[in-house]
């Protein structure tokens, strides 16, 4: 596969050293003797990028030349974590690279940990995204990420006194290994600006004048696929300054633009910053149309086929523009009629929906709108006036369904809106997400555009988060049922007939004990508690947010503090709960669930009474990297939202795959992981969305009643508020208020005791240790549907069109 000239260093163990060290004292300037483990992780990454820069060459050439359909992936955040270790396994390369490092006395581990994680998102959306480019890569399939080059990704976290402190991050302070500036294919993209209207030859055409024009400059990632010969590519802008004169203060412009690309935004929830995020959100979209558009028009010299030779896909409503940024280029510039334009860009547009929450989606006002973006706002009231001529149409005289469907109401812009009206395809991220949208938040459109609608459920990259995160695991998979799950996860079944084999139990035993002493000793390192690598470990990370409910993980667990502290004849198997979670930074009750899991942590830990029986531990800085020690070593996975409010969920998967049981609410993939193992392999509790959704409608939930009725729930809410914990009276208030005046959006105290059974049940169970074991295999054999390979065929066979490329080299 690799054998030319340059491929040689990585062939054997005496030349990868010779060039290693050759190369060390050329990029860094010093001896091996005093070399840092950053400058050995910055040889070993120059030197993989040099061994695949011909191959990535071959791949876009080969694209080129065959004039294949390429789908390209819109995106506002790419959360990749770190890279060479990937990039060493889907390579091949890694044991070459660690055997050799040895000779020399260094740990490739170490060298791999210096890497910082590309921290570009938030959570669940923008790791699917780097799931997706990972799996499009090893499938063969031509897709390529756009997304923005942030200065700093997602903030650093700090727990001080219990309190989340942010600080900025930092992932560039050392370089960047991984990318390539690409200054010869920067491009304008125009703000602000008037728009002026010419007839020419019977047609009416449009400029705008007066912009402001930032440049974007295009950084390349190589995404390299797992043993193949396709390196795509992630292309990410940077905001810098364009060489024209503008009315504004140099300094203050050069301070405007670069904003551009300097932050993600840590939340959606507070208005500040309203128009960089907008700003945000042009500029990548622009810089990326014009770039495809381009691109194409050099290989067939026009663009009246482009659907046919193009799909972009937009990830949720960030990147929505791309639908009037199409249509302006078609119009402005390609100079087609409306009609023509507007077919090509439904044709080549995609959408995925990836939540419900109305506080979520995204309205933008027309204030804000309108001057930054002048000619894109006059074509979206135009693709608006007639989306209302055709609903008007299809429903004479019922104004309000029209108002409610419009994508302009209020003076506001409906993002979402316009993502259905300007696109061919619209997915949900599970099957109950799906029918949520088709049966209630998207109703109106479902019943205008049913085939547009489709389920699409998520999934996960089993090469990072299994082979990479858990090689332990996969080396004993190896051992029982050959290595062709890593090529197809489905054959991860086969395990199935090793669910009763003692011997293959134990050794699943002894891997995860052996997970459970590498995360224990990470935790020691954090926080200076030892936890007991015989309890049982029960996780919980994700991001702190009302809906997933951490609120009734801490409430159970005061629940089961209480009874080990009055009742002598109560007792459990010894339990470690862990928590991971980031809050925004402007999300006041998030952040008192972070103060209030480590004054518990607190509490508990330090009682001689109970200690040898539980313990609570917040893991601060919950990142990719992080998480790839966390899943491998949890025996539950704790996936409790409220019923209905979490689209599909990731982690579960993660957890699932590396042989965790589920305690779960029928939400998202939850439900797709109940149907795959089975009821007896999962710990359902809970309210049903039907129940949820319903109490939503018709009303009738009174959270007092729980309180007033359940001693258990009474004592353990009391105990937010009555100087149980060491905090200021008032610190827990709101929370407390939460549950009882605010009636309890989240149905925690309903949902209380039956998680409090449900635990019971867990804690019984994983006691009778050939019935856990059975269970824990069975989730890591059925985890195979849920691999992201097998969503990203979907979506390249039902929505995007786009077929395996067959590499010739
Ligand atoms: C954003 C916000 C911001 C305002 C406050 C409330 C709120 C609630 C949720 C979100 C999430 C926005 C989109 C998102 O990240 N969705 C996640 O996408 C994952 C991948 O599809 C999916 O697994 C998660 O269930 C879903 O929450």
């Amino acid at each position: 596969m690799y054998g030319r000239g340059e491929k040689a260093m990585f062939s054997n163990k005496e030349i990868f050293k010779e060039t290693f060290l050759e190369k060390l004292e050329m990029l860094c300037g010093k001896s091996f003797k005093e070399s840092t483990v950053r400058d050995q992780y910055h040889t070993l990454g120059h030197m993989v990028r040099e061994f695949i820069s011909a191959t990535w060459i071959a791949t876009n050439e080969h694209n080129r030349s065959t004039h294949a359909k390429q789908v390209y992936y819109l995106s506002i955040e790419f959360l990749l974590g770190r890279m060479l270790g990937n990039n060493l396994l889907n390579l091949g390369i890694r044991e070459i690279c660690e055997e050799g490092l040895l000779d020399l006395g260094i740990s490739l581990q170490e060298v791999e940990e210096s890497e910082s994680d590309a921290g570009l998102g938030n959570g669940g959306l923008g790791r699917l995204a780097a799931c997706f480019l990972d799996s499009l890569a090893s499938l063969n399939l031509p897709g390529h990420g756009y997304g923005i080059r942030y200065k700093h990704g997602l903030f650093d976290q700090k727990i001080v006194e219990g309190y989340q402190v942010e600080l900025p991050e930092q992932w560039l302070r050392h370089g960047n290994v991984w990318e390539l500036r690409r200054h010869d294919q920067a491009i304008e993209v125009g703000f602000w600006g008037e728009v002026e209207t010419i007839h020419l030859n019977g047609r009416l055409d449009f400029r705008t004048v007066s912009e402001e024009k930032i440049t974007a400059v295009p950084y390349d990632i190589p995404v390299v696929g797992y043993k193949t010969d396709t390196i795509n590519t992630l292309r990410l802008w940077n905001a810098e300054p364009s060489p024209y004169p503008t009315d504004k203060n140099v300094m203050e412009y050069k301070r405007e633009t670069e904003a551009v690309s300097e932050l993600l935004y840590p939340d959606d929830t507070h208005d500040e910053g309203k128009i960089l995020r907008l700003k945000q959100q042009y500029f990548l979209v622009s810089a990326s149309l014009q770039n495809i558009i381009q691109q194409h028009r050099a290989h067939h010299g026009h663009v009246k086929d482009l659907h046919k030779k193009v799909a972009i896909h937009i990830n949720d409503t960030h990147p929505v523009l791309a639908i009037p940024e199409l249509m302006r280029i078609l119009l402005d510039k390609e100079k087609m009629s409306w009609e023509e334009a507007w077919h090509i860009t439904i044709e080549t547009i995609s959408y995925t929906n990836h939540t419900t929450l109305s506080e979520a989606l995204e309205k933008w006002p027309v204030r804000i709108f309108k001057p930054l973006l002048p000619r894109i706002y006059m074509i979206v009231e135009e693709i608006n006036e007639r989306f209302c001529k055709q609903l008007w149409k299809r429903y004479p005289g019922e104004w309000d369904r029209i108002k409610q469907m419009a994508i302009i109401a209020d003076d506001l812009v409906k993002m979402a809106h316009l993502a259905i009206v300007g696109s061919h395809s619209i997915n949900g991220v599970a099957k109950i997400h799906t029918n949520i949208l088709k049966e209630r938040e998207m109703n109106h459109f479902y019943k205008f555009y049913p085939s547009k609608f489709n389920n699409k459920t998520n999934g996960i990259t089993h090469r990072r988060w299994l082979l990479k995160a858990n090689p332990q695991l996969a080396s004993l998979l190896n051992e029982a049922i050959g290595d062709k799950w890593v090529q197809s996860p489905a054959k991860l079944t086969e395990l199935l007939s090793y669910r009763e084999d003692a011997v293959f139990q134990h050794q699943i035993a002894q891997v995860k004990k052996a997970r459970k002493d590498i995360l224990a000793k990470h935790i020691y390192e954090q926080t200076g508690i030892n936890v007991d690598t015989n309890s049982i470990f029960d996780v919980q990370v994700k991001r702190l947010h009302a809906y997933k409910r951490q609120l009734l993980n801490v409430l159970h667990i005061m629940y089961l503090y209480n009874r080990l502290k009055e009742d002598s004849s109560f007792t459990i198997y010894p339990h470690t709960f862990i928590f991971g979670a980031k809050a925004s930074p402007g999300y006041y009750y998030a952040k008192k669930i972070i103060k209030l899991i480590n004054s518990l942590a607190d509490k508990v830990n330090h009682d001689k009474q109970t200690n040898d029986r539980l313990k609570v531990i917040f893991l601060e800085n919950y990142r990719v990297s992080l998480a790839e020690d966390i899943f491998p070593a949890a025996d539950v996975s704790e996936q409790i939202s409220t019923a209905s409010k979490e689209a599909s969920g990731t982690g579960n998967m993660k957890f699932m795959m590396n042989g965790a049981v589920t305690v779960g609410t029928l939400d998202g993939a939850n439900i797709e992981i109940k149907e795959e193992v089975g009821n007896e392999h999962i710990f359902i509790f809970g309210l049903t969305s039907e129940e949820v959704l319903n109490y939503h409608h018709n009303g009738g939930y009174r959270s007092m009643d729980y309180y007033h009725h359940d001693a258990r729930v009474h004592r353990v809410v009391d105990q937010l508020v009555n100087g149980y914990y060491p905090v200021a009276q008032d610190e827990f208030e709101p929370i407390y208020d939460s549950l009882t005046v605010q009636n309890d959006e989240y149905f925690v105290l309903k949902d209380l005791a039956s998680y409090i059974d449900v635990h019971e049940r867990v804690n019984n169970m994983y006691q009778d240790t050939h019935t856990w074991l059975r269970m824990s295999i069975t989730n890591i054999a059925q985890s195979g549907h849920f691999t992201s390979d097998r969503t990203i065929l979907q979506y390249a066979h039902d929505i995007w069109k786009i077929k395996h490329s067959e590499m010739i080299r």
